[in-house]
Order: structure tokens, then sequence, then C-alpha cells
């Protein structure tokens, strides 16, 4: 199993995370667009791509990794493989890589991993983010769930090598709550991000 059929845009925006984190209702208040969100985690196989005609630029939901129930770890374990992949492959092309994470489970999923002595998929991924310099965004999405926010957030910093406060941090940490469609915080760092990159044509689809 492989990515097939990516449309030939020089200008990405990448949605990257576990399953279940909410990455699919993130991509519908992005693009004012619904995709498979309500089913079962893991249906996402394939990266659901969503650009707009005349414009050389796309939105990217990749697959969820991470447990999914009914999914063998062999399989998992290959949709991660495809999906470093694809971000690899397509890095240049990548203004930004969206790392979604569950705000509510995050830090807890995180610690339980690495009290196993494994490597938690999130660090992994933020840091292969960083690796082929495609800077990563961390949507942390639930908000609406976690009461002690900064606390989560300052944590969910000290796990990623980032020196608390979280406020310090506030061009890569973006608390968010997907499913109420309060993404301020994000749409204001990927303009940003679209500026930086001298691409202010793209400051539409991020307001
Ligand atoms: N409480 C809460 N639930 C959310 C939020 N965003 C998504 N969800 C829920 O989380 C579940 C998984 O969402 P989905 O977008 O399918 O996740 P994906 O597997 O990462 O694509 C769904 O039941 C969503 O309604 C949010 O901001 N807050
Ligand atoms: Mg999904």
């Amino acid at each position: 199993m492989s990515f097939e059929n990516r449309p030939d845009r020089d200008a990405e925006v990448v949605l990257v995370g576990r399953s279940n984190v909410g990455k699919s209702t993130l991509m519908r208040e992005l693009t004012g667009h619904s995709f498979d969100t309500g089913r079962k985690p893991g249906v996402t196989r394939q990266p659901n791509h969503y650009d707009w005609a005349g414009t050389d630029f796309m939105f990217t939901d990749l697959p969820g990794f991470g447990f999914m129930s009914g999914v063998e770890a062999d399989h998992r374990e290959q949709i991660k493989t495809n999906v470093v992949r694809y971000i690899e492959e397509n890095a240049e092309n990548i203004l930004a890589g969206i790392l979604v994470v569950d705000g509510k489970a995050v830090i807890d999923i995180i610690d339980r991993h690495e009290q196993r002595g494994n490597i938690p998929h999130d660090v992994e991924m933020f840091q292969f983010l960083q690796e082929v310099d495609v800077d990563p965004i961390v949507a942390v999405n639930k908000m609406d769930k976690v009461d002690d926010e900064d606390e989560r957030l300052d944590d969910l910093c000290d796990r990623l090598g980032l020196y608390p406060p979280w406020q310090q941090w506030q061009e890569i940490i973006c608390p968010i709550s997907a499913k109420r469609g309060n993404i301020d915080s994000l749409e204001a760092v990927l303009r940003d991000r679209f500026h930086e990159a001298k691409r202010d044509e793209l400051l539409q689809f991020v307001s």
C-alpha cells in the first residue's frame, strides 16, 4: 500500500496525528468541506486533499497512526511509514505541517509510551517534521474538554522539548477546539507562516 494520486500543487499544508484526535474535524473547519468525520477511526487510509481550483494550494489530511481498534500492528506501522514517506517526498512544497494532538489525552499517552521505553508517536513526529524542515505547528485540539489549560500546555511543551511557559511558543503551540469551530490561534499562525514564506496570496484560505 502506498499513497498515490497526489495533485501536483506547489504549496501544501498537511495535517498529521494519531487517529481520533480530530484531524478530519479540523480539516472541515479549515476548508468548509466535510470529509469522513464520525466514521470509525482508521477509515482514512489515503490522504484527503482539498484544493481550490485555480490556485496552487491544498490542505491534506493524512491518515491517522497509532493505536486503532481493529487495525493490526503491522498495518498501523505501514500507515505511519507511508505518512513519513509522503512528508519526506513533498517537504519542499509543504508550507506547514500541523501535528494535531488530543489535548485531553496527549500527556498520558506520551508518558505511558515513555514509561515503556518507547518513543511516543507525537514526540517522534514533532522531531521528524523539524528534521525535514517542515516547521511543525502543534494544534492542541479538544481544549473544550481541558480545565487546566495552562498547565496542560506547559506539560506538552516540556514533553516536546520546548521550555515552558507555553506562551513563549505561540508560533508553534495552538490550543483549539475544532468541533466548536474555535481555531483562531491556528489560523493566525498559518497566516504568519504564509506571510513569512512570501505567499500572501494564500492568506484568503485562513481568514
Ligand atoms: N470534545 C471535542 N471533540 C472533538 C473535537 N474535535 C473532534 N472531536 C471529536 O473527536 C472524534 C474524532 O474526530 P475525527 O475528526 O474523526 O478525528 P481523526 O481520526 O483525527 O480524523 C469525533 O467524535 C469528533 O467529533 C473537539 O475540539 N472537541
Ligand atoms: Mg480522520
